[in-house]
């Protein structure tokens, strides 16, 4: 047991030593020593002191590795601040109160390690590792988010028991540079392991392969026990093909003395013929076996690789890969999971990018730290563009830092690391020096080593870039802004000074319900030339699964307490200020376009449509033309359906034939139906799924369901002759059998995120939106009809409301306007709600569906019949907030089991809500377990809903989706089923 006070790596205080990146380390490299190692996870004996310094005592609990303390029932829970420090300390200190973790436990270190080199991995600890191997120091490391690896060889003995003990120091020097959007934790996040070399080893693997075939695998070995022996050497094989040693490269270094018995170079060739080249559509890998021989042939060490041949530069204004200007539907990752916080396992990893793959991504920028490895491994077999970034964000003291000399080394170490790590897989195109640390020299020094380290790959840094998206002397190959306004990415491509790839690193911010113009977008990246696409923020909705009784995170145990995105009863998802913190950032951090189960929102499916690899690019009177909008595919991966929806409630569907296109061709198809003399408005679409097992979905997988409409709907004929009573309340209000809160004009939503954080909602609060007093201004009872004219007054002016209720054939025509003043210019909605009796619990619909889909955000819902249950339209967004709205709808029926219920009709497409809550009701809590749902449903009818904009971070929508002031009509038909 060791003296804390006595420590000599507790006497160093490393965590506050930011020139201090580590001690005792090994150098990082590319070798994949998992295979044959000794894993080293499970319950390990811990304690957690109150500060790195204070002795560790006699009481100890138990913590699983690899996890967070913080989730493990201890008493230092998760705190979530974006920008923020949470503590007031300047860099490079922190305050005396640290948590500092102590895991220790006993390793059996094998036998027959006897005579090798033995080494520990610890996968990533945050933020300081300190290393004892029975009571004697072994290393430190520090950035939390790369695996360090310490040589044992002389603290153990094969055959014996060796106590390791880690200690984890939460707050140091190094967490004023891991100051990233998320939950601060503390603990060990990856794997520890332990594992055996041969002393002569392999040091690293380097792999160089272009897409015409030429392969060079460059390999270093080190010798930890002595000279290089005579008659060692190195080979490869690559899919069975051996690679030939490059004997010119071995003269050269022996005739110079270039490489010592030290560190022994070799360098190993192939010419693939008629390779098969890597891209993130066909994913094509080849193996890769390097291995090190003894004089005698037999084998010291191994090295396997996976192998993609493709070829990554910028030419001009374009990122190329393998020649193609590919475009980057992206999105940003942090590894996450509910229970576990920063630990995920492969199975976790391979899901989320399955998903993504479903969903039309093509790229991935790991926010904001290299990720766990074997997310590249998947990237590389799943196809995937990545951005790799290095573990440096000093977002509350950016300035002084980026500049700050004793930081220098560890901007180098962090970005070196991450290359030295990662650079043989194919799937990573572009090195990012970390996010949101202003600009300085040491991000230069960091950009110098990683470009003469890797000349293959560009280097981006937002930093930097937004000093000048077109300056070349600048530490970004890539103009990569976040949450730029499309006017202003369009001005640039089009200005004529464009030098670089336009591709945002962060834009269309997920926060709640969220991503309004997405499709504008992408039209606009398609169209012009110099964008190139982006990364959507962020793939994650980080809400931590916590018990509501004690506040607790349910942590490990919680497996399976939740379902489609909402915790099961009991529970909720957690974010910032749920575990006690005073400081926190509230639900900034739910902005992915997934729920913290990975149930995909709703602009997963807008998502998929605006990345279609087939489209109907237009209609003529012999068919439509098909595009094949892939950049290296043919159609032959995928099959359809066609499918005709008609207004009267007919579907027609037929098999497709798909052309064969190229990337880029287009073909003319015959149309697959005779379109029906009768029948209404005609919608053609065709359902693409995946023809037969792709690695990232089964066969049938739907893939994109691209639509376009045949017909227009004839105007609407109302029979205005009045037929029958109407009743009315003495205000007016209408009284209704199916009815229990008559239909009246709203002109307010519960605010989604972007509406709070963008100033909008509390405009709205100050209006007096939510409320406004209705005075009726006059009711006049004609026979079958009522006029009800009344004034919604609120501070922000008076709504003048028309309502004509005529009874007509089988029903309830409603003819509403609404005048809304100058003053009101920008207001939520403008329609109807009422609500109905309990008991009705589907909706069926013709309209744009099935899911949520609101006027900016449209283009991935298409028009058709649809049904579901009234309990599943509402989208659980963490925060409650207006949701499960459904655009363009044309005719609904509200039914009960027995098929009784109401069916309404309305004037043209417009935006319909049905849900079991009143605006207000959303409004007024934080968490959906706070939330009682009615018995009847709330239906809203809206003339004009505002878009959603991305205002929470980023652009408001745009103004062709704002809600004008003015006169705004509507017209409806309320009938009994
Ligand atoms: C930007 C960050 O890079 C990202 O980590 C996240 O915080 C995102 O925004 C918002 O969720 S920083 C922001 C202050 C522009």
């Amino acid at each position: 047991m060791t003296d804390a006070h006595l420590d000599p790596l507790i006497a160093l205080r490393p965590w506050q030593a930011p020139e201090l990146t580590s001690w005792g380390r090994l150098p990082t490299n590319a070798v994949d020593r998992r295979h044959g190692a000794v894993p080293l996870d499970g319950d390990w004996r811990f304690q957690l002191l109150a500060a790195p310094d204070a002795p560790p005592g006699e009481a100890w609990s138990s913590s699983y590795v690899p996890g967070v303390w913080t989730l493990q029932g201890t008493d230092d829970l998760p705190q979530y601040l974006n920008v923020r420090m949470p503590f007031a300390e300047f860099p490079p200190d922190v305050p005396a109160a640290n948590p500092t973790g102590v895991y220790e436990r006993v390793v059996d270190v094998p036998a027959e390690w006897a005579g090798r080199r033995i080494v520990l991995q610890v996968g990533a600890a945050e933020s300081v590792l300190l290393v004892h191997v029975d009571g004697r120091p072994a290393g430190i490391s520090k950035d939390s988010h790369l695996a360090a690896e310490f040589d044992l060889t002389p603290v153990v003995r094969p055959g014996e028991r060796a106590t390791v003990r880690l200690t984890v120091v939460k707050w140091s020097d190094a967490s004023h540079i891991e100051d990233q959007d998320q939950w601060w934790h503390g603990g060990i996040t990856r794997s520890v392991l332990l594992y055996a070399t041969d002393p002569l080893h392999l040091a690293d693997v380097t792999v160089r392969a272009r897409r015409d075939g030429d392969l060079l695998v460059e390999c270093r070995v080190r010798d930890a026990g002595g000279p290089l022996p005579e008659g060692w050497y190195v080979s490869g094989e690559l899919d069975g093909q051996l690679l030939t040693q490059d004997a010119e490269f071995d003269r050269a270094n022996a005739e110079d003395e270039r490489v010592s018995a030290f560190l022994g170079e070799a360098r190993l060739r192939a010419a693939v013929p008629e390779v098969r080249t890597w891209n993130a559509e066909t994913p094509e890998l080849y193996g890769l076996t390097v291995r090190l021989h003894r004089a005698d042939g037999t084998v010291a060490d191994t090295s396997r690789h996976r192998v993609g041949f493709r070829d990554v530069e910028i030419d001009g204004r374009d990122l190329l890969v393998n020649g193609e200007r590919v475009f980057i539907r992206g999105v940003n990752r942090h590894d996450f999971h509910p229970l576990t916080g920063r630990t995920v396992s492969y199975d976790d990893m391979r899901a989320d990018l399955v998903l993504l793959k479903r969903f039309g991504f093509n790229a991935i920028r790991t926010a904001h730290y290299p990720n766990d490895p074997a997310l590249y491994d998947l990237a590389d077999e799943l196809g995937f563009y990545v951005v790799d970034e290095a573990d440096i964000e000093s977002h509350d003291h950016a300035h002084e830092i980026a500049d700050d000399p004793r930081y220098l080394g560890a901007f180098v170490d962090r970005a070196a690391r991450m290359v030295l790590r990662d650079k043989n897989h194919p799937s990573v195109i572009i090195w990012s020096l970390g996010n949101e640390s202003d600009y300085g020299a040491n991000h230069d020094a960091a950009a110098g080593w990683v470009r003469r380290h890797d000349p293959t790959r560009p280097v981006q840094y937002e930093g930097a870039a937004r000093h000048g998206w077109a300056d070349p002397d600048l530490a970004s190959d890539i103009a990569c802004p976040m949450y730029a306004p499309l006017e202003e990415c369009l001005a640039h491509a089009l200005s004529g000074t464009q030098t670089k790839p336009l591709i945002q690193c962060e834009y269309s911010h997920a926060m709640g319900n969220s991503n309004g113009t997405l499709a504008d977008h992408w039209a606009a990246i398609e169209a012009t030339p110099g964008l190139q696409g982006g990364f959507i923020w962020e793939f994650w909705d980080h809400g931590i699964l916590q018990r509501v009784n004690d506040g607790r995170p349910a942590g490990r145990g919680g497996a399976g307490l939740y379902d489609n995105g909402v915790a099961a009863p009991g529970h909720r998802w957690a974010y910032g200020g749920d575990f006690g913190e005073t400081d926190h950032d509230g639900a900034f951090i739910a902005d992915g376009v997934v729920f913290p189960d990975r149930t995909p929102k709703p602009v997963m499916f807008e998502h998929r449509e605006i990345a279609a690899p087939v489209r109907i690019d237009c209609f003529r009177h012999e068919g439509v033309v098909l595009g094949n909008h892939q950049h290296f595919r043919g159609l032959d991966w995928l099959s359809g359906v066609w499918e005709l929806s008609l207004a009267d409630g007919t579907t027609l569907t037929a098999p497709a034939e798909l052309p064969g296109l190229r990337p880029g061709e287009t073909a003319a198809v015959p149309l697959p139906f005779e379109l029906p003399a009768e029948g209404g408005e005609a919608w053609l679409t065709l359902r693409v799924t995946t023809a037969g097992d792709e690695p990232w979905a089964p066969r049938g997988t739907v893939v994109c369901l691209p639509q376009v409409r045949l017909r227009a709907a004839p105007p609407p004929v109302h029979t205005r002759v009045p037929d029958g009573p109407v009743e009315v309340d003495e205000d007016g209000l209408l009284v209704h059998p199916l009815l229990t809160a008559a239909p009246v004009l709203s002109l307010w939503r519960a605010p989604t995120d972007n509406d709070e954080l963008g100033g909008m909602a509390a405009r709205w609060r100050d209006w007096g939106l939510a409320e406004p007093a209705r005075t009726v201004v006059s009711v006049r009872r004609d026979p079958g009809r009522v006029t009800v004219v009344s004034d919604y007054v609120c501070a922000g002016g008076t709504v003048r409301h028309e309502q004509v209720l005529t009874a007509v054939a089988g029903g309830l025509l409603v003819t509403e306007s609404a005048e809304l003043p100058e003053a009101l210019h920008d207001v939520a909605r403008v329609g109807t709600v009422f609500e109905t009796v309990p008991g009705l619990t589907l909706l069926e619909w013709f309209g744009q569906g099935p899911w949520e889909s609101y006027p900016d955000r449209a283009a991935g819902a298409p028009v058709g019949h649809h049904s579901l249950p009234v309990d599943e339209l509402f989208t659980p967004y963490l925060r409650p907030q207006e949701s499960g709205g459904r655009h363009g709808v044309r005719r609904f029926t509200l039914s009960a089991p027995d098929a009784t219920g109401l069916a309404v009709r309305l004037d043209r497409p417009r935006q319909v809500s049905v849900n079991r809550h009143r605006a207000a009701g959303l409004a007024a809590v934080a968490h959906h377990d706070e939330l009682v749902p009615r018995a009847g449903c709330v239906v809203h009818i809206d003339a004009a809903h505002r878009g959603l904009g991305t205002a929470s971070c980023g652009p408001d929508t745009f103004a062709s989706y704002l809600v004008a002031a003015g006169v705004h009509r509507w017209s409806w038909t309320l009938r009994v089923l």
